[in-house]
């Protein structure tokens, strides 16, 4: 098989072959309380417009409608919206405020149309909604210019058309860039066409798949092999809308404590204390920030969960106490295979409690995993999870901060196909179904179930849990890690679009092991990576050191690769950690609006077709693009960004935004541009996030007009929700021969809020004639080094080409004003 293969895709993935039946016309139809039902002979469509920008469309071949649950969308607070229907000889009409679905009679197709009437998306005319036995599949029709984005993590291409793409959680140990499915299920897709894009969310567990023109040039299809036809419509028209839409039906990624995302170093295994205060100590000694060190499954007493082996890990509170002081965070592995063991306390309450999956037989079954044979929690049961959830608190009282759940697909070497058999029964929330039904949320429940557990046990802080297995909505429980991915330049290259859709489908906290898992980094791949794993929102080096034998393995952190390699990744981490008061800003704003942080360009450049594909450039929030080296050897980087105007974030060269160029790079180049008025957030270097407090807060302003915001609060607790946060918004303006800098709004409390502000303005060739603060001028002092924290005053560094303004408090109306002599102020343009 050629790696350009779709590995797992059955034929009865894509192919409409006989015993399909096509949906005919309307007979009947009826307005009910949440939508239009409709009938078409024994079968029934219901429409429902059931939240704002939101259309669910569902099908019951057999007129009897399945129980609606859903695993992924969460309860909505507003209010249903209005709808009329009207009709006419050949179609009924479906009016919302914000579009139209119009219902052929004969045969029944939908389609979705803005609401000046303009069509955005129709049911093919050949086949539209279908069903064959328990398989129901959707044909739509496919555009010319059409282009497929999100559908969660894949390999390559950013764009999908052209692919089939299936749903089936897997353990992929060896993936390839094109490898696919892979660990989870998001069965969401973006449709892109000339800058419009519209949304469809088939909310259904079962295998399935999405054909996205490979099959055909006119139609494109999602379907699954069982479980209902049930989608939804979510209409845009600009991809910001659509991704917040999608995240509001299926939840964002709430605000994750602030450590998680500092830089974290892991590795299978640190397999004793003595080698994890090894690393600690290399970290700190080498002045290396890190906040977090994963304990990957040798921590186990023979791979039993939720124990310590007391031989390698004497005292683990000790240890967590010890590394506690100098810093760090620890994340542990949890695996949901149990040992079969009579007297091991989890298998016996386990069995007490009924907690494990039966098989078709109605005996446990027992598959193998780690620790030999092995029994499966059924997650999809309420009594199994919160059993689940309670066994945390050993952990948290030895003072484990966060929990890394793998091997939740579930994987099972027990067969061939790597997973438990069709037969296992779920609970499935009360409406037992069989493994086909459960397979792919069963990760994602048992993320819910350890997230519920550690904050029930531990309500003031925000869990971090880690999973690789997942559905849609799973990020409300968990951040995401791409799985085994192998060392080399091509799978670096691979994570980029992978994320990218990943955060188009609502999992803004995601991130690839940096440096590659399997197979080992050379010193320039592992730089490169890491230059780019700190724009991951997890950034994480991990590798794969063959369990507790590893000290024969190479050693994989930023310290392993000599000197002159420490000094470079010591300056990437330490370019994430001065960025970390924006980084945590855009956490926020995301938990609030789903718009992740690591974003493919075409989010934020709907109109500008020429970037919609780039695979390797991508913007770290609104304001930064990023085109990170990529290539070995790499002398150039080409470089197109979008249109408008554009700064070299470290010295603000002027840039022109369509024209491709050449950036010449040394090994520590990381190319990244900041747009035009940008205002970043950032602080001093720390080696740990909250090493020190934010007393002073940097803002680099970029020339031109703009907005920012910064976003602060104790970074652990829940407080925030009650109103103990900082959020500040700037703007910066241009205007004749004046530069002008205001605070314009601040929410929240005090106690968050800098002390102090150090304003840098870039790109400003000379020195103003004054810079005034509420209208008193401030002194000019020779050096930013001769300015005190605690006065205000300015100073410009002529060969840097930087104006450094220093003040106290700023409040709202305080306007900062920098006078020039003349209109050209020497900006940078
Ligand atoms: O069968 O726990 O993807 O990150 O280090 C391998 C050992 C099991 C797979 C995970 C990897 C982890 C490893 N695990």
């Amino acid at each position: 098989m050629s790696t350009r293969d779709n590995g797992g895709v059955a034929v009865s993935d894509t192919k409409a072959t006989c015993g399909w039946r096509s949906i005919g016309p309307v007979t009947a139809h009826r307005r009910e309380a949440d939508g239009l039902v409709i009938e078409c002979g024994e079968a029934r469509v219901r429409i429902t417009p059931e939240r704002a920008g939101t259309i669910r469309v569902r099908l019951a071949p057999s007129g009897v409608f399945d129980r609606d649950h859903s695993w992924a969308v969460i309860a909505d607070e507003t209010e249903a919206p209005t709808w009329r229907l009207e009709e006419d000889a050949d179609f009924l009409y479906i009016i919302t405020d914000d579009s139209r679905v119009h219902v052929q009679r004969n045969p029944c197709r939908v389609s979705f149309h803005a609401s000046d009437g303009a069509l955005i998306s129709a049911d093919d005319p050949g086949k539209g909604m279908s069903w064959n036995g328990d398989e129901v599949r959707c044909w739509k029709r496919l555009d010319e210019a059409d282009h497929f984005f999100g559908l969660g993590e894949r390999g390559c291409p950013l764009d999908k058309r052209g692919t089939v793409l299936v749903n089936w959680n897997h353990d992929a140990a060896e993936h390839e860039p094109w490898t696919d499915p892979l660990y989870q299920s998001h069965p969401f897709v973006l449709v892109l066409n000339r800058g419009a894009a519209h949304g469809l969310f088939f909310d259904n567990t079962f295998r399935a798949s999405f054909d996205l023109g490979k099959t055909s040039t006119t139609a494109f299809s999602f379907g699954s092999q069982g479980g209902a036809l049930n989608y939804y419509f979510i209409p845009g028209p600009t991809p910001r809308q659509v991704v917040a839409r999608y995240a509001s039906l299926v939840g964002a990624t709430p605000l994750p404590p602030r450590w998680s995302l500092g830089y974290q170093q892991c590795r299978w295994s640190y397999a004793s204390a003595r080698r994890v205060r090894g690393i600690a100590r290399s970290l700190r000694e080498h002045r290396i920030p890190c906040d977090t060190i994963y304990l990957d499954i040798d921590y186990m007493d023979g791979f039993r969960c939720f124990t310590w082996n007391r031989r390698r890990f004497a005292s683990p509170a000790r240890l967590m106490r010890d590394l506690g002081r100098l810093g760090f965070r620890v994340v542990v592995i949890v695996d949901p295979g149990i040992k079969v063991e009579r007297g091991y306390s989890v298998y016996d309450a386990g069995v007490r409690g009924n907690h494990f999956c039966r098989d078709g037989d109605g005996k446990p079954y027992v598959g193998k995993v780690w620790p030999g044979e092995t029994v499966f929690p059924d997650f999809t049961r309420h009594e199994t999870r919160s059993w689940w959830g309670g066994l945390y608190q050993g952990f948290l009282k030895d003072g484990v901060t966060g929990f890394w759940n793998d091997m939740n697909e579930p994987a099972d070497f027990a067969h061939p196909d790597g997973t438990v058999p069709m037969t296992l029964r779920h609970d499935n929330d009360g409406a037992p179904a069989d493994h086909r039904a459960a397979h792919n949320t069963y990760g994602m429940q048992m993320a819910r179930a350890t997230f519920e557990g550690v904050r029930r046990l531990r309500p003031n802080e925000r869990p971090f849990v880690l999973t690789r297995a997942g559905y849609s909505g799973v990020q409300r429980y968990a951040a995401v890690w791409t799985g085994d991915n192998f060392s080399s330049w091509e799978h670096l290259r691979m994570s980029i679009p992978m994320l990218l859709n990943m955060g188009l489908s609502g999992i803004t906290f995601c991130g690839a092991d940096i440096g590659g898992f399997r197979g080992h980094p050379s010193p320039e791949l592992y730089t490169r990576w890491l230059q780019l794993g700190v724009f991951y929102p997890l950034c994480r080096t991990h590798t794969c050191g063959e369990g507790a034998q590893d000290g024969k393995a190479p050693e994989q952190d930023p310290t392993s690769f000599g000197a002159r390699f420490t000094r470079l990744n010591r300056r990437a981490i330490e370019l994430r950690y001065r960025l970390m008061p924006y980084v945590y800003t855009q956490m926020r704003q995301a938990a609030r609006t789903g718009l992740p942080l690591l974003r493919p360009l075409l989010l934020e450049f709907p109109d500008y077709p020429e970037v919609h594909r780039a695979e390797h450039e991508f913007m770290f929030g609104n304001q930064l693009f990023v085109a990170p080296v990529v290539r070995e050897h790499a002398e150039t980087r080409r470089v197109r960004l979008p249109e408008g105007r554009w700064y070299d974030f470290a010295d603000a060269t002027p840039r022109r935004g369509g024209e491709a160029f050449d950036l010449p790079v040394d090994l520590g180049t990381i190319p990244m541009f900041a747009r035009r008025g940008a205002i970043i957030p950032m602080r001093d270097v720390v080696q740990f996030v909250d090493e020190r407090p934010l007393d002073e807060l940097i803002l680099r302003i970029f020339p031109g007009s703009g907005r920012g915001s910064f976003y602060n609060d104790d970074g652990i607790s829940y407080a925030y929700e009650s109103g103990e946060f900082i959020l500040e918004d700037y703007e910066v303006s241009e205007a004749g021969a004046a530069t002008c800098f205001e605070l314009t709004r601040r929410l929240g409390s005090d106690a968050f809020a800098p002390k102090s502000y150090l304003l840098q303005f870039h790109g400003i060739r000379k020195a103003p004639r004054s810079v005034t603060a509420a209208g008193a001028a401030l002194p000019r002092v020779k050096t930013r080094r001769a300015m005190s924290s605690s006065r205000e005053s300015w100073s410009h560094d002529e060969e840097a080409e930087v104006l450094s303004v220093r003040l106290g408090k700023l409040d709202p109306g305080r306007t900062v004003e920098v006078a020039f002599r003349s209109r050209r102020k020497g900006t940078a343009r």
